[in-house]
């Protein structure tokens, strides 16, 4: 077969903006690609939701990779060892309750995973703002993460969602854009984003569950910005508690989808 460089070109292009357009509106759309947001992206998608997850990098993943100080194996606690098992992530169990994995492993089968549910993922995009109507947050506002990182002057483009996860880790930057935008209006304690406070694990993997919430109508916060917007501790890398605020986002998403 002869190889032609335009015609390589054409099938990109096209492909990717069918892809494009195919996400101008969704059920559920994801902000962050660590385990927290493919978690949450996986289980929507399984159930048959449209899902579409931004992330800013070129690689999903966000913290996990690194393990803790770049010894790449994470730590599960037993409560979420199913959540490896139904992936087919192969776990070591360390004994008194605790797992390890390795964390290689554990990104590209969460994302594989996410991938073949159905979700669309699209990396190399930053969420720059959010859409309100009625005062709902109604879709997202996003660019090109390089626009971003060469600090390019060029305006972004909106997208239309029923339902936006803020799964962007210690930065919590849709809740953080939504008090800058509209003011303390957040459903916290101050109804701003209060903060995460210092590593704590035992506290923060509960706390991380727990605040897994409504922070706005219409957007939900999963993963380390439960924590940052709820002021809850950081917890390092233990890992259990990001994949089962994923699971519980989309089991709350899923019930709101339904009753719509
Ligand atoms: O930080 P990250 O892994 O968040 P997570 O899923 O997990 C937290 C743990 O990794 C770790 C921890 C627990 O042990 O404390 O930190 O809650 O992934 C967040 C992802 O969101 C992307 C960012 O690049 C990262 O991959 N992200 C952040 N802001 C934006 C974004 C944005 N505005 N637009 C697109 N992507």
């Amino acid at each position: 077969m002869a190889l032609d460089d335009v015609k390589i070109s054409e099938i990109i292009i096209k492909s990717f903006s069918e892809k494009l357009l195919g996400i101008l509106s969704s059920d559920v759309a994801i902000v962050g690609g660590g385990p927290a947001g493919l978690c949450a992206a996986y289980n929507l998608a399984k159930a048959g939701k449209q899902v579409v997850l931004f992330e800013r990098k070129l690689s999903l993943g966000g913290g996990m990779w690194g393990g803790g100080i770049m010894f790449n194996q994470i730590v599960v606690q037993d409560e979420a060892k199913k959540i490896l098992d139904e992936l087919g992530i192969r776990s070591v169990d360390a004994g008194e309750g605790y797992f390890t994995s390795d964390s290689v492993e554990t990104v590209t089968k969460l994302s594989a995973a996410a991938c073949d549910a159905g979700a669309t993922v699209m990396n190399l995009f930053s969420v720059e703002d959010v859409s309100i109507r009625d005062e709902i947050v109604s879709g997202l506002v996003i660019n090109w993460s390089s626009v971003e990182i060469a600090g390019l002057h060029v305006d972004p483009v909106t997208v239309h969602s029923h339902f936006v996860v803020d799964a962007t880790g210690h930065a919590a930057e849709i809740a953080r854009i939504i008090e800058r935008k509209v003011g303390t209006k957040l459903l916290t304690p101050t109804g701003g984003v209060i903060g995460e406070k210092p590593m704590w694990a035992e506290v923060a993997e509960t706390l991380t569950i727990e605040n897994t919430k409504e922070i706005y109508p219409h957007v939900y916060v999963s993963g380390m910005s439960c924590n940052a917007v709820f002021g809850g501790p950081r917890m390092g890398p233990i890992f259990g508690g990001m994949l089962l605020s994923g699971k519980k986002v989309a089991d709350l998403l899923l019930k709101r989808l339904e009753g719509s």
